[in-house]
């Protein structure tokens, strides 16, 4: 799934629901043919424009928030760490059992109207509907609010389409992660929220031929070991494992970044363990003011040197996520959904 490039509707509460139902109906008056008829057309009218109005809003928020399972994406992982899904599925569901009863309770109402002679039953059939009405969409008052905090906390969440194959940068700070996603973008990198950092991660995008790619900074969050974090910062972290298809480690040996080598050693460690199964591509950045001769790859994207043989390396891996995209793809249009490919976030507990 793709982020939040969807249309959820603001949620009303229990009280703002039953209030915008009740008051469109007492607006309401029809005339009849005689008294009696008068009152039923009014009753008929007014039950039916409340309890439609009760009805569309809570089968719009049924409709419009996504489905979600706890499956191994980027997505809904993040959302179980903000909202909890399944909470989040109790909540969808109780809305719906709401809308389902008001909607059955309705068309009783109508039916019993319809049947009446008396006019006292008429107005006590439709004051019996208010109150039953209300009495159902209070019990679903929780699950209301609930939506209500869930929509705004995964708008937050990143839209980033986890099917097209994704380039993360990690490393220390200052190390040039930043200046190497801009010059690696073939537009500038625009900056998308992320839930647990105030920084926002980055996203830009790379083209080779007709394929694209998109390459993510993530400040604050691959810049440090994950035995510093606490237990929500290590989920945001791992939820980025589900983004991550290649992964560049960007070591600088210069050290003008402020951090000595070992400890961007100790770094790469941690990320190899926390995201195994990931390639990595381990570069050194700023060779323009030192070159270490390591064998490692190293570039400057302040000068441009190397920048070729970078891309060349990232985008040939980046091709391999394609093509394998690609084929799982195919595959699950003639057979459905596969296994999903990476195992579910363990706790990193094995920091080096
Ligand atoms: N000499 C040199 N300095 C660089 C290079 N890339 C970045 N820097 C400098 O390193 C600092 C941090 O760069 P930045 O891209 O913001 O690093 P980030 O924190 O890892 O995103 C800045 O002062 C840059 O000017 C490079 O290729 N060569
Ligand atoms: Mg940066």
């Amino acid at each position: 799934m793709a982020g939040m490039d969807y249309k959820v509707p603001t949620v009303l509460s229990a009280d703002e629901l039953m209030e915008k139902a009740f008051h469109r109906a007492s607006k309401i008056s029809k005339n009849g043919t005689n008294a009696l008829d008068t009152r039923k057309k009014t009753a008929l009218a007014k039950v039916t424009a409340s309890g439609d109005i009760v009805v569309t809003a809570l089968s719009t928020y049924v409709q419009r928030f996504p489905r979600m399972d706890k499956k191994d994406d980027f997505f809904p992982e993040l959302a179980d760490i903000l909202i909890g899904i399944d909470r989040y599925k109790k909540a969808l569901g109780a809305v719906n059992w709401c809308a389902t009863r008001v909607d059955k309770l309705k068309n009783d109402s109508l039916r019993d109207i319809r049947k009446t002679k008396d006019p006292a039953i008429v107005e006590s059939l439709r004051k019996s509907f208010y109150g039953r009405m209300k009495s159902y969409v209070d019990r679903i008052s929780d699950d209301l609010e609930f939506l209500q905090d869930a929509r705004d906390k995964l708008k937050r969440i990143p839209a980033i389409d986890s099917a097209v194959p994704t380039l993360v940068v990690a490393g220390f700070p200052n190390v040039g992660k930043s200046n190497l996603v801009t010059v690696l973008s073939t537009a500038a990198p625009q900056i998308a929220p992320y839930p647990f950092t105030t920084k926002g991660i980055i996203v830009g995008h790379m083209e080779d031929e007709w394929r694209k790619y998109q390459v993510v900074d993530t400040p604050g969050l691959l810049d440090r070991t994950f035995d510093e974090r606490n237990d929500i910062e290590k989920q945001a972290v791992l939820a980025l494992r589900y983004l991550t298809d290649v992964m560049l480690f960007v070591v600088d040996p210069s050290e003008t970044c402020g951090f000595g080598k070992d400890v961007q050693e100790k770094l790469l460690k941690n990320i190899e363990d926390g995201f195994q199964g990931v390639p990595i591509i381990v570069a050194e950045s700023k060779c323009d003011i030192m070159k270490t001769g390591s064998g490692r790859m190293c570039f400057s994207a302040q000068t441009g040197e190397n920048m070729d043989a970078l891309t060349s390396a990232v985008l040939s891996e980046l091709r391999t996520v394609f093509r394998r995209k690609a084929a799982e793809a195919e595959v699950e249009r003639w057979q459905g959904p596969l296994p999903a490919r990476r195992w579910r976030a363990t706790s990193p507990t094995s920091s080096p």
